[in-house]
């Protein structure tokens, strides 16, 4: 593995129009944290950088949907934001904002430079404009009918029911969220980076020089270049936003995806200000992009010809973009509240960040999407980090403690057994390593787990309890060599469960050890005393999970009642009209399936006036055993009907719910029969 002399590793700027996801931290946090906190720990140079993107119409469509300004919102999203990273242990140098003056001052000279040079083309186009509102309409701002699924709430960008990507012109009968007004067609000047003029620079770079990328975003970056790069405008109409720096753009901003990676830079500068340019402007430095698979082709091609428009920035290394997280089994969705929020999670599961780190890692969306399940998420806790790592680390404490007072015991003569463990030790560092530096984390993790798994066999097979009655020389081995195991799963998780690395640590009382000599046998020495053991995991118990379960099982049904589209009301009609229809409360007497039909029940209504039959296609949704006594809603003066040769006198009211299934309209507690519903 070549070794650079810097490291800047910098992970997606997320919106902060809302706070963090289980499916961001898969995506991209939890891997960017592992690789930083790893090459640390190999004592290289290395910065990693996070912060807010605060910037676009993502900001805006939230201040505007609650009635605040933009700044309020990313204000309130930064401070969550950052808060929950740092308690999750997100090792950033620095987490910063697009709204500091530092980076707005860094992506303008950005901009400037790039103009002076003459790398844009300026072009004036006929966009959507809000007459009422008096401004031009970003993209998102514009609904309509979408034209490939007449989808009646497509976007200018998007139609989200069928996924298509759109032009704001591809809207049948366009509207502005603004104001719902009628857009017009007015002419505005942009400035736009002609991306195909960089098209056989990108080419040479990525699909001759950069094979060893993950096939995803090889793939995605091929297709790209293969459809034909075409200008991309790099200005807006806009009024939040870092503004144009250029005479006779006034009322425009720089695009959101023209700032937002500049932002890696200002955040750098803003941490470093005297040696930033070594990270970002020297050959020697190894740039490193975390990032989500819907943020490939900015991060692979627009953000590249970019630096290399500007000519004195180097170039990222990789890019290893992850693809998404489904929760059980459905998209994470911020608009309809389908995630996992990191800020509840820490708050439901205090003490259990390695947890969620573990299982983010071992189901990591590295080749293909994912899925997070909490009753996965249960039996990796119970059956991996407890029943393995956690059981292992007890016993060997517990025992030592009773047996040798706590201090590590002295070694005397290896068996086999004994020399093969400690062999297997150097080996998994070996793959770990190989692993981490090929962006590989599950595999990463997998090996290192498979540390935890030799030290339980290895103790279960040498059984120190029994050995203790005959032999404690071979006891004391034994549980020397388990401490030396112990020590170097301490060492060698430390990039992946940092808090539980810190605890057991802390248990051991190790000194600094560094990274290299994991794999050797002696890191403890004998007459080491040991602090008392604590458990280093525990048990998740059903009820933590069934609570979780619960509160996405109501959302569903929140989902589902949002998703149910409410049919147009019908023409008016006069009170006079409405009162000629007699409604009654009744009770069920008796029910009956008409036979030869599907759908049709009898009943023997008691309606207070009389005791009637009534036919109504309730059939599919209850069973005549559980008609007889329920209170319902009768239509009394509807004139008689036959239904399948049998006479009915009068209508039940019913409602459908979400999934089409029909419920009795029934007062809100029982009254007597035959009373007037008005
Ligand atoms: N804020 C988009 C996203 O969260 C964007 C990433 C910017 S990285 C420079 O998908
Ligand atoms: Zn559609």
């Amino acid at each position: 593995m070549k070794e650079y002399k810097r490291y800047m590793v910098t992970s997606a700027l997320p919106y902060a129009n809302g706070p963090v996801h289980i499916g961001h931290l898969a995506g991209v946090y939890v891997p960017a944290d592992i690789y930083a906190r790893y090459l640390r720990l190999r004592g290289r140079d290395v910065v990693f950088v996070g912060g807010s993107d605060e910037h676009g119409v993502p900001i805006t469509i939230k201040a505007r949907k609650e009635g605040v300004s933009p700044k309020e919102i990313v204000d309130r999203y930064h401070a969550l934001i950052k808060e929950s990273f740092e308690r999750f242990g997100i090792s950033f140098d620095v987490y910063s904002r697009t709204t500091s003056a530092i980076h707005h001052q860094t992506a303008s000279d950005f901009f400037k430079t790039l103009y002076e040079k003459g790398c844009f083309v300026e072009k004036e186009t006929e966009q959507y404009y809000d007459e009422e509102a008096q401004q031009f309409l970003a993209d998102r701002y514009i609904t309509g009918v979408c034209p490939y699924c007449r989808n009646e709430r497509a976007y200018g960008d998007q139609c989200e029911q069928c996924g298509t990507s759109l032009n704001p012109i591809d809207l049948i009968n366009p509207r502005s969220a603004l104001s719902g007004s009628v857009p017009v067609m007015r002419a505005t000047k942009h400035w736009y980076l002609p991306l195909e003029n960089y098209d056989s620079f990108l080419r040479k770079w990525i699909l001759e020089e950069h094979k060893e990328w993950k096939p995803n975003v090889y793939g995605q970056c091929k297709s790209w270049l293969d459809l034909g790069l075409q200008p991309r405008a790099v200005t807006r109409d806009l009024d939040w936003g870092i503004p144009v720096p250029i005479e006779g753009a006034e009322g425009k901003v720089l695009y959101v995806w023209f700032d937002a990676p500049i932002g890696y830079i200002s955040n750098t500068r803003e941490l470093l200000p005297d040696t930033w340019q070594d990270y970002w402007k020297s050959d020697d430095s190894c740039i490193v992009h975390f990032i989500g698979k819907d943020n490939i082709v900015f991060h692979c091609i627009i953000f590249p010809a970019m630096l290399k428009a500007e000519g004195s920035y180097v170039l990222p290394r990789n890019v290893p973009a992850n693809e998404f997280l489904n929760l059980e089994n459905d998209k994470i969705s911020t608009t309809r509240n389908w995630a996992v929020w990191l800020h509840e999670y820490l708050d439901d599961f205090p003490g259990k960040e390695d947890v969620l780190r573990y299982v983010l890692t071992a189901n990591a969306p590295e080749t293909k999407d994912n899925n997070f399940t909490w009753k996965d998420f249960q039996d990796r806790n119970n059956n991996e980090l407890v029943a393995i790592y956690g059981n292992f680390v007890n016993r060997t404490m517990v025992l030592t403690h009773r047996y040798f007072n706590g201090k590590t015991p002295e070694t005397s003569l290896w068996t086999d057994v004994d020399r093969e463990t400690m062999q297997e030790i150097a080996l998994i560092r070996e793959k770990v390593e190989n692993a981490l530096e090929n962006y590989r984390f599950r595999e990463a993790l997998k090996e290192a787990m498979s540390l935890a798994r030799l030290g339980n066999k290895y103790l279960a097979d040498a059984e120190p309890w029994k050995i203790i009655k005959t032999d404690e020389a071979r006891t004391r081995t034994i549980l020397n060599l388990a401490l030396q195991l112990t020590t170097n799963m301490a060492l060698l998780f430390e990039p992946f469960l940092p808090f539980s690395s810190a605890k057991l640590k802390n248990m051991l009382r190790l000194p600094d050890i560094p990274w290299e000599r994991i794999g050797e046998s002696d890191l403890l020495p004998a007459g080491h005393e040991l602090n008392k053991p604590v458990l280093l995991f525990e048990k998740v118990e059903d009820d933590a999970i069934e609570k979780q379960l619960q509160r996405l099982g109501s959302l569903k049904t929140t989902n589902a009642q949002q998703d149910c589209k409410a049919a147009p009301a019908k023409p008016d009609i006069l009170f006079d009209e409405f009162s000629t229809i007699d409604i009654r409360t009744g009770t069920i007497l008796e029910a009956a399936k008409v036979p030869k039909t599907d759908k049709l029940m009898k009943l023997l209504v008691d309606t207070g006036i009389d005791k009637r039959t009534i036919v109504s296609g309730i059939a599919p949704y209850f069973t005549p055993e559980e008609l007889p006594g329920k209170q319902v809603s009768v239509v009394v003066n509807l004139a008689p009907r036959t239904l399948k040769g049998v006479v009915s006198q009068g209508m039940l009211l019913l409602a459908e719910d979400a999934d089409g299934k029909l419920v009795f309209v029934v007062p809100e507690r029982a009254v007597a029969n035959g009373s007037t519903i008005s």
